[in-house]
Formats: C-alpha cells, sequence, structure tokens
C-alpha cells in the first residue's frame, strides 16, 4: 500500500494516545444503520441489491420522518446496555447526509423531518457524557465523480460520467470538516467501503484500484482534532495515520466472516456484530442472537484484547424494535454485576478455548466459564507466583483450585445457569 503513504510519519499526539486508553477500557459500544435506507425494510444495501437507480432512490427522502425519534432515548439506552460510545451512521453508501450539509442536497434538511440528526445525537451524547464516532462512507452510489467504473457495487444507479476522484476527494474533505467543526468533540471516524476499489476478498492481489490519498483525509482529520481516532473497514492491516484496527463480524485472528483477513495490530482493536443478521432494519431478518451468544460475544472479544460495537438498526419512524431492546436492556444487567471482568481489562495470556476465554488486570485474573465438564480447567504456564484467592466474581463464594507444575487446575461449580460462570484469581507476581 506504499502509494496511499506520504513520506510524512504520523506520531499521536498525547490527546489521542489518551483517546486510544480510553477506547481499550471502554470495550462496549452502540453501532447505529439507520437513515432512509430504513423505509424498505431491507437493510442498507437496499439500493443495490434491488437494483434502484439513483434517480428512483431519491424518492426515499420525501418519507423520510422519524416522528418517534428521541436522541435521549437512544443514548440512554445504549447507557443502559453498559455501552461507553455510540457509532453513528452519518453517511452511507447510498450517499445520503444525516446531517445539514451544504455540499449534498440529498440529506435530512430536505426531508419532511428537517432536523439534523447528528446534531441532535451529538448534543444528548455529550450531555449523557457517552463519545460519539461517526461512520463516514468512502464508496458512494450516487455522485458521478466518485470513481465508480473500478468500483464492485453500485452499478445499477445508472451514472453516465467517469469518476473524478479529486473531485470527490475534495468533497470528503468538505463533509468531513463540517462534521469534525460543528458538532463538538467527535471521538472517532469509522470509515467504510474501501473494499470497493480493491480486488476480491482474499485473493492474492487485494491493492486498491484508486489511490484514496489517505494521508491528506487523515492528516485533515487529525488536524482539526487531534484526538480524534481514525478506524477504516478496509478489511487489511492498518494503514499509517490509523488509531485503531477494526474486524467486520470477527474476533481478530479468526476470519469467519471471509472479511477479516488481517492479524490484529499493537493498535486498539475492535469488532462489529449484529444483534439478528442485518445492519439496517430488515423486516425479513428473525435470526436473533441468544442472551448468551452476546454476552459469549462480548467476552471472547474483550479476552483477544478488542472492543465489541453492537449494532442496531432502528425502523423507519425512529423506534427501535423490542428485540434489540430487550437484549441491550440484558447486556446491561449483566454488565451490572459482571462489568469488572471487561472493562479496563486486557487480552487474556491464553487463547479463547472450548471451555470459555480470560480477560486480566493487574494481578486480577478473570477465568469466564462458558462450559463445565467433567475435568478442571487448566491453564498451563499460569504467569504469576501465587493465587492468594479463588472466588466466583457474583457472590464471592470461594472456588477450589490447585497450583501445580506452573499450571493452575480450577473446579467450577457444575451449575452453568449463567451464560458465563466468572472466577476471579487474584495473584501475586
Ligand atoms: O455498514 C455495514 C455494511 O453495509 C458494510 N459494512 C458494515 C459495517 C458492508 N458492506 N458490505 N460489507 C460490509 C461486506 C463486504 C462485502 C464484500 Fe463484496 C464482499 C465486499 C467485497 C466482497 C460484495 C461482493 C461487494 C463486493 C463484492
Amino acid at each position: 500500500f506504499g502509494k496511499h503513504l506520504s513520506a510524512q510519519s504520523y506520531a499521536p499526539v498525547a490527546a489521542n494516545i489518551e483517546a486510544r486508553k480510553w477506547f481499550t477500557e471502554a470495550r462496549f459500544g452502540l453501532f447505529i444503520h439507520w437513515g432512509p435506507f430504513s423505509i424498505p425494510g431491507s437493510g442498507e444495501w437496499v439500493m443495490n441489491d434491488r437494483k434502484i437507480t439513483v434517480k428512483n432512490y431519491s424518492r426515499l427522502a420525501n418519507f423520510f420522518n422519524p416522528i418517534d425519534f428521541d436522541a435521549k432515548e437512544w443514548v440512554s439506552l445504549a447507557k443502559n446496555a453498559g455501552m461507553k460510545y455510540i457509532t453513528l451512521i452519518t453517511r452511507h453508501h447510498d450517499g445520503f447526509s444525516m446531517w445539514d450539509t451544504q455540499y449534498s442536497e440529498f440529506n435530512i434538511m430536505n426531508t419532511p423531518y428537517k432536523k439534523d440528526i447528528v446534531k441532535l445525537m451529538a448534543d444528548e451524547c455529550h450531555k449523557q457524557g457517552i463519545k460519539l464516532f461517526l461512520y463516514y462512507s468512502l464508496l458512494d452510489w450516487r455522485r458521478e465523480d466518485y470513481p465508480h467504473e473500478t468500483g464492485r457495487t453500485g452499478q445499477f444507479s445508472g451514472r453516465s460520467n467517469k469518476g473524478d476522484y479529486s473531485s470527490y476527494l475534495q468533497f470528503m474533505k468538505n463533509q468531513l470538516r463540517e462534521l469534525l467543526t460543528n458538532y463538538g468533540e467527535i471521538a472517532g471516524i469509522w470509515f467504510d467501503g474501501h473494499w470497493d476499489q480493491t480486488a476480491p476478498e482474499g485473493q492474492a492481489d487485494r491493492s486498491s484500484r484508486i489511490d484514496w490519498k489517505y494521508d491528506e483525509i487523515y492528516g485533515l482529520i487529525h488536524q482539526l482534532q487531534p484526538q480524534c481516532m481514525i478506524g477504516n473497514n478496509h478489511h487489511l492491516s492498518p494503514f499509517p495515520g490509523e488509531d485503531f484496527q477494526m474486524f467486520e463480524r470477527d474476533l481478530p485472528g479468526e476470519n469467519k466472516s471471509g472479511l477479516s483477513f488481517q492479524q490484529a495490530s499493537p493498535l486498539p482493536l475492535e469488532t462489529c456484530e449484529t444483534i439478528n443478521g442485518s445492519w439496517g432494519f430488515n423486516l425479513s431478518d428473525t435470526t436473533y442472537k441468544t442472551h448468551q451468544e452476546l454476552v459469549h460475544y462480548l467476552v471472547r472479544s474483550a479476552a483477544l484484547g478488542a472492543n465489541l460495537l453492537l449494532n442496531i438498526g432502528p425502523m423507519p419512524n425512529g423506534d427501535i424494535q423490542p428485540e434489540f431492546k430487550e437484549r441491550l436492556e440484558y447486556m446491561g444487567k449483566w454488565l451490572n454485576t459482571y462489568g469488572e471482568a471487561i472493562y479496563g481489562t486486557s487480552a487474556g495470556y491464553l487463547k479463547p478455548a472450548a471451555w470459555g476465554c480470560m480477560t486480566q488486570k493487574a494481578n486480577k485474573v478473570y477465568v469466564h466459564i462458558f462450559k463445565t465438564g467433567k475435568e478442571p480447567i487448566v491453564l498451563t504456564d499460569f504467569p504469576f507466583k501465587k493465587i492468594k484467592k479463588a472466588y466466583l466474581l457474583k457472590d464471592k463464594s470461594s472456588i477450589k483450585t490447585e497450583f501445580r507444575n506452573k499450571a493452575v487446575s480450577i473446579y467450577p461449580s457444575a451449575d452453568q445457569s449463567a451464560p458465563d460462570q466468572v472466577i476471579v484469581l487474584e495473584t501475586e507476581e
């Protein structure tokens, strides 16, 4: 990716380093996929999937009137779920801008709703003390100047001209400048769509078909808000100038999605996942994950040193369906008891196993047991000298352990009614 890089090398300033530290301690955020694409109830790719032209898709703006949207309710929902940040779609691949932008007519002020969603959310996040990240698509299925002729998607849009990347780049910079100037402190920018201009996933040649000039885009962001963390869902190892690394629907190193071939870097890590199978509101998707699956995913993310950005796709009226609300409430209750073993922890020294996984803090090892069996759980090469205490996190009742030949054997309770039996080992160096 040499051609993306400028000679100048990026050194994060103190405020950015502090933001990264906060991020790795936060561990849990809310992803929100919402906009006029929510109206048909077929997910956020509906324009591409149903081969809708730009002209016809524009009609959706006239129907977007989310009279039940309440920023206070959404932010409270995230907070009560134990989430520390929100990542909001400001402009997805369909090119609709959820804020009052000067640079596109296809924006929220030209809908019957006529209120700046980004502003309403930013103000409420600042009020309730939760950080706000903004999702911004690099790929665009609407604009003539996006290099759509080299893109892999958006070919049904009816665009005639060839793309002109220098014009499109200027447009993105103008919009990013608005987002980073008019809405107070922005904790991060979450880019997506790079992969539209690369060879198919998994192929040896995954070089980019256009030069995105990330040095210019990232430089502008860090100049406007130096603490603002940049992440890019390019499914590759981090590029210079990025502040965190993301894995789509995957835990670092697993690549179950077939999208995340990259290995974990030393940057803060994040994985994003959906509650059912869809990002945007989808009327035909009922594949809701269970409480247990969601808890296990959060715990396994933490055990690999990654945050979980868990998604909801609100309905076109601004309401959030009860299946999502109820699960987020459950996560919040679970974290009230078990948060100590998630927030501010680092990856376990052993990788996740069939029985469960581990998170750690100074002098504490949290053993997350998902499945008990007849045999004790054995932690090999235990990196501490001594175990002072071993107990269940939820009620402090003691748990039997044996420490021999550098291996710790743990005898958990056979009761596995909770999704995660968290055992605390208090250690000594
Ligand atoms: O915003 C959500 C999705 O709309 C967006 N990212 C998340 C966070 C996303 N879109 N697509 N993907 C994620 C997955 C990418 C699928 C691809 Fe492909 C498979 C890209 C390359 C191979 C589909 C097939 C698009 C091009 C070929």
